[in-house]
């Protein structure tokens, strides 16, 4: 095209005729640039509007990151969120991408794997009372776990129901009308969850022949946008036994307004159902007692029952021992930290920094310590309890570097629980008053700024790292406060014990090497396949909750109890959500709260620990698991915070 155009500009002589073509051409070429520029600017504000509208998608994206989505099959990856994000909308997201929800359940489950194939036939046993008929056993009234005249105003339709426990009978008591039930997973992954899907859907195969199942998608968005499938026999089965929440996925929101409640009343209408059973934490069962006091509120005929998840070991009670999920991930990561104890144990030269996960509480830390014999394992309650300063549980750790370094060991092996800094209340005023400083000015980089901070707090600030100072001042959540649960306590440890030994260094206290290594262990065993308990356990959560239903009742939370004996003997009922609640004051209200169960410093468990740590501190009890066995010596133990807690062994 250039050689053209110069070509004919460069044509020196020309005839008539010549020039009649040379006008030709030359409109020829007129029209030719006019097009070309046309199309240029199209070009140009094309891809300008593609690149806004990437934009835009890209801040869409980060929103929902921010709203913690809980599905990796949509995003392709997880979506960094532990509770800390606030809302999501699955359903939402789907239409945006032009997915149908539907869709996403039609692609079956393919199982590859012969170990994952060969646990889709194993049947969970039972508890023996569901191998005959069974009626219902009424405990006196109940009352709440905190302030019970607010509690009752809150929930007055609800308020004092007994528990319940299903206890064998005679004859048949329920009649097999066929019911429609809804099914919904809330919140974070927990192993176990297809399980209690599956007892459920067997439950009503059993005694309520012909009923139907539906699992509203992508978590409680699913019962508000009314997406929904059905469950049926072969969708369920390349789920059995399996971890992971993709069944039909989960999300994070909450249905609280007005509005909420009122889309919640319509799908739960229009599907016509008699039951809805949420699985979920603390918050997620919260919001299940709140939906059953609308629904009875209203005279629905929709009831409600909520079953116990969630790995961190927080949602307990007397009549709920555990939350399902806890066993699964606790031996996931107790094998991992196994593993590297015996990789500290070859190398002879490294301390391994392992922080787990399990938000505020320390439960997880100390199941993982019972089962593995760390050297130290830190339990935030603990720290709490006795006032201790971040200094003082770095120079503990100091000191046992100094000690093991005496007897020649320079390797070890040191347990972090995830909420360690909610329970060391100088960095809880830190943060409070670095969030109150970045709410109104920025950090100028000379760091003026630090003078607005007390006296302890700049002290404290200027003796964490600089990565965590950085953490502190840069990652802030939407509402602009530092995000605690981001902070890497492992690193920021480490790096506290190298200063202060290199300090003991110059004072000549201690002459040798430290090389910490971090790890974080925490989705890693969200997902897991669960183990035989937890598979039996929550697939009898799923009887129950079916059972809980069928007899009508509303506002209980599936409990199984007598854990430790073995399953034929588990106990099987409803525990009032009401009785598990307190009050809490937020933003000015009354807001109705599960109470976290933290780990009791005189319970069991601790102090097992606390009667054994000493010598695990210096000599090497290190003890290695191995990987969840579902077959074998060790395929049915259920571990030691359960056993310690319900007496089964002596502390
Ligand atoms: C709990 O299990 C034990 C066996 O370990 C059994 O003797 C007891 O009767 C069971 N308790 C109940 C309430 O079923
Ligand atoms: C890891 C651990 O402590 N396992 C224990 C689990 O419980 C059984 C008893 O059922 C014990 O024998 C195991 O040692």
């Amino acid at each position: 095209m250039d050689k053209y155009i110069v070509h004919t500009l460069t044509c020196p002589l020309r005839t008539p005729q010549e020039g009649l073509e040379s006008k030709l051409t030359d409109s020829l070429l007129r029209l030719f640039f006019t097009l070309s520029l046309a199309y240029h600017v199209f070009v140009t504000i094309s891809r300008f509007l593609f690149l806004r509208c990437r934009e835009r998608e890209r801040e869409r994206e980060r929103e929902r990151e921010l709203g913690g989505l809980e599905s990796s099959r949509i995003t392709g990856e997880h979506t960094g969120e532990q509770d800390y994000g606030s809302r999501s909308t699955f359903a939402g997201i789907h239409e945006e991408l032009g997915i149908r929800p539907e869709a996403l359940c039609e692609s079956k489950r393919k199982l590859v794997d012969v170990l994952q194939t060969s646990r889709l036939d194993d049947k969970p046993s039972l508890p023996s009372v569901f191998q005959g008929p069974f009626q219902v056993s009424y405990g006196p009234a109940t009352s709440a776990a905190g302030n019970p005249e607010e509690i009752q105003k809150l929930f007055p339709n609800l308020y004092g129901q007994p528990s319940v426990d299903l206890v064998p009978s005679t004859k048949p008591t329920f009649t097999e009308k066929k019911l429609k039930v809804g099914v919904v997973l809330s919140g974070g992954q927990a192993p176990g969850g297809h399980n209690v899907i599956a007892g459920i859907y067997d439950y009503l195969q059993e005694h309520a022949k012909g009923s139907i199942l539906f699992g509203f998608l992508g978590g409680p968005a699913g019962i508000m946008k009314c997406k929904y499938v059905e469950i049926t026999s072969e969708f369920l089965y390349p789920y059995r036994n399996q971890g992971g929440f993709d069944i039909i996925c989960s999300g994070r929101d909450k249905i609280e307004t007005p509005d909420q409640f009122k889309q919640a009343m319509d799908t739960v209408n229009k599907l016509d159902l008699d039951g809805l059973v949420v699985i979920g934490g603390d918050d997620s069962n919260t919001n299940a007692c709140l939906l059953a006091e609308c629904f009875r509120a209203n005279k629905l005929k929709t009831h409600v029952i909520g079953c116990p998840k969630t790995i961190d070991g927080d949602l307990k009670s007397k009549h709920v021992p555990i939350s399902f999920g806890f066993d699964t991930a606790c031996k996931i990561y107790a094998e991992m930290i196994g593993n590297v104890m015996v990789d500290a144990r070859s190398t002879g030269k490294y301390y391994h920094f392992v922080r787990l996960m399990g938000r505020a509480a320390s439960h997880i830390t100390l199941e993982c310590a019972l089962q593995t014999h760390p050297n130290i394992a830190i339990i935030g309650e603990e720290v709490a309890a006795h006032h201790q300063t971040l200094r003082q549980v770095v120079n503990d750790i100091t000191d046992l570097v100094c000690k093991r370094a005496g007897q020649g060991k320079h390797y070890g092996v040191i347990l972090i629980p995830e909420g360690l800094i909610d329970f060391i209340p100088e960095i809880q005023h830190l943060i409070a008053e670095l969030n109150e400083i970045l709410a109104t000015s920025t950090c100028d980089p000379e760091g003026h700024w630090k003078h607005k901070l007390t006296p302890p707090s700049r002290a404290l600030f200027a003796l964490l790292p600089h990565s965590i100072q950085e953490e502190l001042l840069l990652e802030r959540d939407p509402h602009g406060n530092v995000q605690v649960a981001r902070i890497e306590t492992e690193k920021m440890l480490i790096t506290m014990v190298e200063a202060e030994l290199m300090q003991r260094k110059h004072e000549g206290t201690y002459t040798n090497n430290f090389i910490g290594m971090s790890h974080f262990f925490g989705y890693e065993g969200r997902c897991g396949m669960p183990t035989n308990f937890d598979a039996t356990y929550c697939y009898a959560l799923g009887f129950a909750a079916g059972a809980l239903l069928q007899s009508g009742h509303s506002g209980l939370i599936a409990s199984v109890g007598n854990l430790t004996a073995p399953c034929a003997e588990w106990t099987v009922g409803g525990t009032a959500l009401t009785e598990l609640m307190d009050v809490e004051r937020r933003k000015g209200k009354n807001k109705p709260v599960i109470k976290k169960a933290m780990v009791e410093l005189d319970g069991a468990p601790f102090r097992k620990f606390a009667s054994v740590r000493e010598k695990w501190a210096v000599e090497d009890s290190y003890r290695s698991p191995g990987p969840i066995q579902f077959a074998g010596p060790t395929a049915h133990e259920t571990n030691c915070t359960l056993q310690l807690e319900l007496g089964a062994v002596a502390a």
